[in-house]
């Protein structure tokens, strides 16, 4: 053997050692778990994870959105992944921009959190369709989400994709990475019943074929109380606390994968305030009663619903009152209070999880839970639960006494001083500051496209019947005509235009002519259109315009779901006419999405000319203006509140749908204020195009920069 060969063999020894000693290190990282806890590189640990969704903020936001977190006290980032924008045709693959679900899983390993995957593919979410692309739909013979052949195949592709490329990147904890749990499924327990026995198989095959991925991290079904083994069974709700019924089984730990910090807002609704007492309360509960060991917030960040990616009813606005509100920025004392609450926790997790738990009375509405460890001058740790709401109480405790705010729980992480009360509220409050920096009113550097109502002879897919408004626009819009030739061949007084529809609103015209709309809302599925209108003798031209405001995300049979017109009648006190079953001639979507008018390419086309005298309260028109970016780098946003309803395009950029007009029961707008990310801005010469229904007045539209009030802590 030459001395070459002994180089060549040393180098061999060596690189075994180093492949050993790395192997060794990703051996330690696997993820494991008992019946107390995940058990991480071999250490068992109590985690607080939070909900941050990319493509819900910008890759330029995430560093600063995970350092928030991080500096809050939380250990993961949890996620969902969502299909329909990684997928958009079967095979045609999208993880660019906002959709780089590896650069932010990178971006999250980089300041050293964990990351909860949650794959789904059925994500709900209040995201258009629940996560599913649109295209599902029209594979053959599918039914989604049970025992069904084509969509197991799509759902074992999709699963098996996004796997592969988290491990071709070594992303799983397993290979190094900080991907410490995987979800598969959502809240399916919800709709099992509805499949019978093909349901039941249904977990089973997808809890099989996520096992046999090789991840080497665990798998959660969330709502799931048979999840089967080896899948991990874990709790969503506000009070987890109290209605989790536990692991089903005593080898796996109690998480919580979905603690709701608020709640999604829709149209018309109001945003929901959980305060930071009442979350505090309930994670630490969890934490006390139920041996929690991983509590997610959901959402943490909730971000922006961009472009037409909400679901039905939703405002894009999302989560907006989590402890980063929709900017990102600390919305105080959520934030501060969970942060102390977390330190609180974190100071004595080794004596949480180590420690035997036993619980006590203290009084009629009150309980004690102790977490002590065996050997001598082992750790204690109490929590101390004021399950009143009306009266403080002072309780006796191992000899010493302890007034117990309302609803409260003390904790005393060495059972004798207490560093911690849920309602106790040491961060102080700060508010949002809006700081309008621009208007748009002079109306000389407004331009106007005027789209077109369509007309029977103007369309070429007819039928004899009222189709189904999603399965026309493939969700590539909105918006869809139902147009028809109507014959008046005799009197017909006191007219009025009666239509129920399925589908999200209805604008009627006549003859060209806007006669009037009507919408339905998040609760009710179907609405009545009733109007007025003017018919002659002889021939008149009725064109409907059908709007959905996002895809319904939840249930059962999603695949089957009807939107759109269901019945037609021109009512006269002489006679009615049933319109239902006449020749109707359909048009997807709108001249001005055809012609990409809101694109920055087409802002010189001269399909655009001025402002009307009367630009307000116009129908199916497109504004454009053109506008320089707020100096500094403050958050962005648009108050829209003279506007209608519509679609905001800045540089191209979908900013989201629009519904001003949609008033809660205190008759204000769910919301005006429409967040413009600032990596969608340049300094100068940016786009800014509105599609308006109808309603509205874009000479009193402004620019606002938005930042919160300094606090003190
Ligand atoms: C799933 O992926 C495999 C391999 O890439 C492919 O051959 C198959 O056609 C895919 N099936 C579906 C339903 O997409
Ligand atoms: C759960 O959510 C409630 C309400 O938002 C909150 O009070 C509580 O602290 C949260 N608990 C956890 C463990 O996240
Ligand atoms: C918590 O763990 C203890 C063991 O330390 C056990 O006795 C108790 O039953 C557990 N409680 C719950 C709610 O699982
Ligand atoms: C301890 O907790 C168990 C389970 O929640 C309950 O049944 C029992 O009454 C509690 N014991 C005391 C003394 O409160
Ligand atoms: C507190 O009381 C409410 C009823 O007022 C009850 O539903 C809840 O389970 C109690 N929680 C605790 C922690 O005892
Ligand atoms: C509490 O006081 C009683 C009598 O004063 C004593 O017997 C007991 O050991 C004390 N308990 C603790 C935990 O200090
Ligand atoms: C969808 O449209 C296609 C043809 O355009 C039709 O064959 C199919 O029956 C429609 N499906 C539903 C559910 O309406
Ligand atoms: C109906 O629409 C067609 C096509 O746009 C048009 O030629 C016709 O004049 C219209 N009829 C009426 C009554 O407006
Ligand atoms: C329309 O046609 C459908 C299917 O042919 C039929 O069931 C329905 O009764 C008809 N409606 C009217 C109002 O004629
Ligand atoms: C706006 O237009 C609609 C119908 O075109 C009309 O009913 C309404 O009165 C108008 N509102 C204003 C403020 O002009
Ligand atoms: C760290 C701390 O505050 N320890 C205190 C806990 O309570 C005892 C008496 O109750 C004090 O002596 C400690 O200083």
């Amino acid at each position: 053997m030459g001395s070459y060969w002994v180089h060549v063999c040393l180098f061999m020894i060596l690189l075994m050692v180093i492949i050993g000693v790395t192997r060794g290190n990703n051996e330690d990282a696997e993820v494991t778990y008992d019946g107390r806890s995940l058990i991480i590189g071999g250490h068992r640990k109590i985690l607080f994870s939070g909900s941050i969704h990319y493509p819900r903020s910008t890759p330029q936001m995430w560093p600063d959105l995970i350092a928030k977190a991080k500096e809050g006290g939380l250990d993961v980032i949890q996620t969902y992944v969502f299909w329909n924008i990684h997928e958009p045709q079967p095979g045609q693959y999208d993880f660019s921009g906002r959709y780089d679900l590896v650069r932010f899983i990178k971006e999250i390993e980089a300041q050293g959190l964990y990351v909860c995957l949650r794959i789904g593919p059925y994500i709900e979410s209040e995201w258009t369709y629940g996560g599913f692309p649109f295209w599902l739909h029209d594979v053959p013979d599918i039914v989604y989400r049970t025992d069904n052949e084509p969509f197991k195949a799509y759902m074992q592709n999709f699963t098996t994709k996004i796997v592969s490329m988290m491990q071709s990147e070594g992303l799983y904890a397993s290979q190094g990475g900080p991907i410490i749990l995987s979800q598969i499924e959502n809240e399916y327990q919800n709709i099992e019943h509805s499949f019978g026995e093909e349901g039941s198989r249904y977990v089973s095959w997808a809890a099989d074929m996520a096992a046999s991925l090789q991840t080497g991290v665990p798998w959660v079904m969330c709502k799931q109380t048979d999840a089967p083994d080896p899948l991990i069974n874990a709790c969503n709700g506000m009070r987890c606390g109290e209605t989790f019924t536990g692991p089903n089984s005593p080898n796996k730990p109690a998480l919580w994968t979905e603690n709701w910090t608020s709640f999604y807002q829709v149209y018309g609704g109001k945003p929901y305030i959980r305060s930071a007492e009442d979350i505090a309360f309930h994670v630490t509960l969890f934490i006390a009663r139920k041996n929690g060991s991983y509590v997610n917030y959901y959402m943490y960040h909730g971000g922006t619903n961009f472009g037409r990616s909400s679901s039905a009813y939703v405002i894009t606005s999302y989560y907006d009152q989590a402890p980063l509100d929709e900017y990102g920025l600390l919305r105080q004392p959520k934030w501060g209070h969970l942060k102390e609450m977390h330190a609180a926790i974190k100071s004595c997790s080794t004596t949480l999880l180590q420690g035997m738990q036993k619980n006590f009375t203290l009084g009629e509405l009150q309980e004690g839970y102790v977490f002590e460890e065996e050997e001598e001058d082992g750790g204690c740790v109490a929590f101390l639960v004021n399950n009143d709401s009306v009266n403080k109480v002072t309780v006796q405790f191992q000899n010493r006494s302890y007034e117990l705010p309302q609803k409260s729980i003390s904790i005393l992480p060495d059972c004798q001083n207490v560093t911690f009360n849920t309602a106790t509220v040491n961060t102080n409050s700060n508010t949002r500051v809006i700081n309008p920096v621009q208007t748009f009113s002079s109306a000389d550097k407004w331009d106007q496209f005027q789209d077109v109502i369509q007309n029977f002879d103007d369309t070429c897919l007819i039928s004899d019947s009222l189709l189904e408004h999603m399965n026309l626009t493939k969700d590539n819009t909105d918006y869809l005509w139902y147009t028809l030739r109507f014959e008046q061949n005799s009197p017909c007084s006191e007219a009025i235009l009666h239509l129920k529809s399925a589908a999200h609103v209805a604008h009627a015209f006549v003859d060209d002519t806007y006669i009037g709309g009507a919408h339905g809302n998040h609760n009710d599925k179907s609405f009545i259109l009733e109007v007025p209108v003017e018919l002659n003798e002889g021939t008149h031209n009725i064109s409907i315009l059908s709007v959905m405001v996002g895809l319904p995300d939840s249930g059962a049979f999603l695949e089957r779901r009807f939107a759109g017109l269901t019945t037609v009648e021109i009512r006269c006190s002489e006679e009615s006419h049933d319109l239902t079953n006449a020749t109707w001639g359909y048009q997807v979507g709108l001249l001005g999405e055809k012609l990409e008018i809101y694109e920055v390419q087409n802002s010189d086309s001269n399909e655009w000319c001025e402002l009307g005298d009367n630009p307000t309260n116009q129908t199916l028109v497109w504004y454009k203006n053109v506008f320089d970016s707020p100096e500094g780098d403050e958050a962005v946003a648009l108050n829209l509140e003279s506007m209608g309803k519509g679609e905001a395009w800045v540089n191209g950029q979908s900013i989201g749908r629009y519904w001003v007009s949609f008033h809660d029961f205190n008759d204000q707008p769910s919301q005006t204020l429409y967040h413009v990310p600032r990596s969608f801005l340049k300094d100068s010469g940016n786009v800014l195009v509105l599609f308006e229904e109808g309603g509205g007045n874009p000479l009193r539209i402004s620019l606002n920069t938005v930042s919160v009030s300094l606090s003190s802590s």
